[in-house]
């Protein structure tokens, strides 16, 4: 595996699931980190714990971020810059949501702009942002965390769903976009998490969010992180292109929330 000490890793979406546990496992390599999202309180708790658990190490810079905020990513480069991190080397575009299992017939707007906003938008806009520097500088490697929903589709996913496969679609048109170039572009593939995916999928009710993972051992957002990590040190020549994982005993399914 490559050698990641000192490499700089930007993680969108690490306050919580996925993110925080890909923050720790980079910490674990000696990487440096810039921790995104937007509960500033929780980037300072995950900054002081990784603080205190690799003090050898820069401390993590952190950003309040929605990457909803077109601006302020575009002010990203310059902020790492100002705080110590000039050049980023794996940007992990992995914050996102799911908001509610509504038909395609009775989608609301708000949840439609928030979902591709976030999971589609903010995705293009940040390679679009760091693309560039890694293509200049011949070293980079580009992270989705896409899903499962990117590769089918289920009643209640209509929004989330397309969302994903747009994911999907970006990242192969992106690598095809940086062939002949030292970058490597993956999506992640995830199956079932338990994460606070499903409570805010739902609102914040938590029998709801639990009812999702019943009958089944879900994955947990370590299996992911170490997904990630296998993708991102393989050796320079290897670009894995997705990683697709189910829960073992998880259903593919079309009538999930039906
Ligand atoms: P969590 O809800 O646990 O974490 C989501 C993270 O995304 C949080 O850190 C949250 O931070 C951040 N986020 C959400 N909206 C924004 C925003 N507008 N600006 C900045 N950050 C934002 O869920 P997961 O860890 O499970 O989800 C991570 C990724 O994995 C998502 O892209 C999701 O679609 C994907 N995924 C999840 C699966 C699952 O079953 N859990 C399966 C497949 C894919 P904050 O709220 O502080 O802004
Ligand atoms: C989250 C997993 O299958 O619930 O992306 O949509 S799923």
């Amino acid at each position: 595996p490559l050698d990641l000490r000192g490499c700089c890793v930007l993680i969108t979406g690490a306050t919580a699931g996925i993110g925080r546990a890909t923050a720790w496992r980079y910490a674990e390599l000696g990487c440096k980190l810039a921790i995104c999202g937007r509960r500033s309180e929780l980037l300072e708790e995950l900054k002081n714990q990784l603080v205190e658990k690799f003090p050898g190490l820069p401390a993590p810079i952190t950003v309040a971020l929605d990457v909803q905020d077109c601006d302020k990513i575009a002010k990203l480069p310059d902020q790492l810059k100002d705080a110590g991190m000039p050049d980023v080397d794996i940007l992990v575009n992995n914050a996102g949501l799911a908001l509610g299992v509504a038909s395609a017939i009775e989608n609301e707007l708000a949840n439609i702009q928030t979902m591709l906003a976030t999971n589609v938008q903010a995705v293009m806009l940040l390679v679009a942002t760091f693309g560039p520097k890694m293509k200049d500088r011949g070293q980079g490697h580009i992270v989705n965390i896409s899903s499962v929903a990117g590769h089918e589709c289920y009643v209640g996913g209509s929004a989330y769903c397309a969302t994903k496969h747009a994911v999907n679609a970006f990242t192969i048109a992106t690598r095809h976009d940086l062939a002949g170039t030292p970058i490597r572009v993956t999506a992640i593939s995830p199956g079932m998490v338990e994460t606070d995916f499903s409570k805010v999928r739902f609102g914040g009710d938590d029998s709801k969010a639990a009812k999702v993972y019943e009958n089944i051992v879900p994955l947990v957002a370590e299996d992911i992180a170490d997904q990630i990590i296998y993708a991102t040190t393989r050796p320079r020549h290897v670009q894995i292109a997705d990683i697709i994982s189910y829960a073992t005993n998880q259903v593919v399914r079309s009538h999930q929330y039906s």
